[in-house]
């Protein structure tokens, strides 16, 4: 189920108390050794927009505390840190404090909740003026967030087409992902992104007549491709009537928003691979009118590394 609200909280390890002991064999002098810190809570990004499900049912996600100090001037072991990995494009709110982090690039690492520290031992904790201080200290409570966490899909590119034209193929074949491909309409449910060096791609589920009005899946997702730079508008040369589908699709997204046929649109005739050059000729005389034309197949290197430079 593809999940883009959630709310959640997150606390990062309490600090350990330090310890209150003193040298077992002179019976004098302190020796208590100082609590651990609680572990943090760091954030990864990755481009599988399905991780947000993790947080089903499970409202709280903490690091570990600190180990109590010991004696003998032990110091407790420090908590682990706890790392969760959320998809690109997620907004966190901190519902406190109003603080807002974005994940808006897949190389980024947040310290979202730091680890309270430990508190000092007796042994620390000694002083001119007190030399044997009878308690350690209590340790920082760890950061806590209560976060509600929306996901906006942000893409550079996104892909379009009716279903079976072979989009998700093609985010496969140009990008880092690894979306299931298969030979029936309405093989995508959710939305998929992949990526390429800097940028990124999304694949939405296949757009029929009728989506705007809410047929078929892709018109739930039609938002997420809003602020996209560049539409791949994918159109299968298997099609007995490039020109209606060209349209049908063109014409869910008028319906949807209009906004969205005024965005810069190329046209990949896929699958290029199933008919011969002559007849793609024809082929793509039939759509020159709408736009730039670019046959396309993925086993066919080049016409795939044309698209890149061009994407670049
Ligand atoms: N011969 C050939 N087959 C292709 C090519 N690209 C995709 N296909 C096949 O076309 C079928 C549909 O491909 P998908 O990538 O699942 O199509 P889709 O547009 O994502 O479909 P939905 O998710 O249902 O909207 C699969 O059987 C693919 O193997 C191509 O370049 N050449
Ligand atoms: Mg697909």
């Amino acid at each position: 189920m593809f999940i883009d609200e959630v709310e959640v909280t997150f606390q990062a390890g309490n600090g350990a108390p330090g310890k209150a002991s003193f040298y077992p064999k002179y019976k004098s002098g302190p020796d208590g050794g100082d609590g651990g810190s609680g572990g943090n809570i760091y954030i990864n990004v990755t481009s599988d927009l399905t991780t947000l499900s993790q947080f089903m049912g499970v409202k709280f996600r903490r690091a570990e505390d600190g180990q109590p100090g010991g004696k003998l001037r032990k110091t407790g072991r420090r908590g682990r840190d706890s790392t969760f990995i959320l998809p690109l494009g997620s907004i966190l709110t901190d519902q406190n404090t109003g603080e807002l982090f974005e994940l808006n690039d897949i190389n980024q690492k947040i310290l979202l909740c730091k680890g309270g520290h430990g508190g000092r031992g007796t042994y620390n904790l000694r002083s001119p003026s007190n030399t044997t201080p009878l308690a350690g200290e209590p340790g920082e409570p760890g950061q806590k967030r209560n976060l509600k966490i929306v996901l906006k899909l942000i893409a550079d590119y996104g892909l379009i087409g009716l279903p079976n034209a072979g989009k998700s193929s093609l985010l496969n074949a140009i990008t880092s992902a690894n979306v299931k491909v298969a030979n029936y309409p309405f093989t995508t449910l959710e939305p998929n992104l992949g990526v390429m060096g800097t940028k990124v791609l999304a694949d939405i589920p296949g757009l029929i007549e009728g989506a705007s009005a809410g047929k078929g899946l892709g018109i739930k997702f039609l938002k997420h491709i809003e602020k996209v730079n560049l539409l791949l508008h994918c159109i299968s040369v298997e099609s007995d009537n490039l020109a209606s589908d060209y349209k049908i699709v063109r014409e869910e997204l008028r319906k949807f928003n209009p906004q969205l046929i005024k965005k810069s649109e190329i046209i990949l005739l896929t699958k290029s691979d199933v008919i011969t050059n002559e007849q793609m000729e024809k082929k793509q005389n039939i759509l020159q009118k709408h736009g730039k034309v670019y046959p396309i197949s993925i086993l066919d290197d080049k016409s795939l590394s044309n698209l890149v430079k061009l994407l670049g």
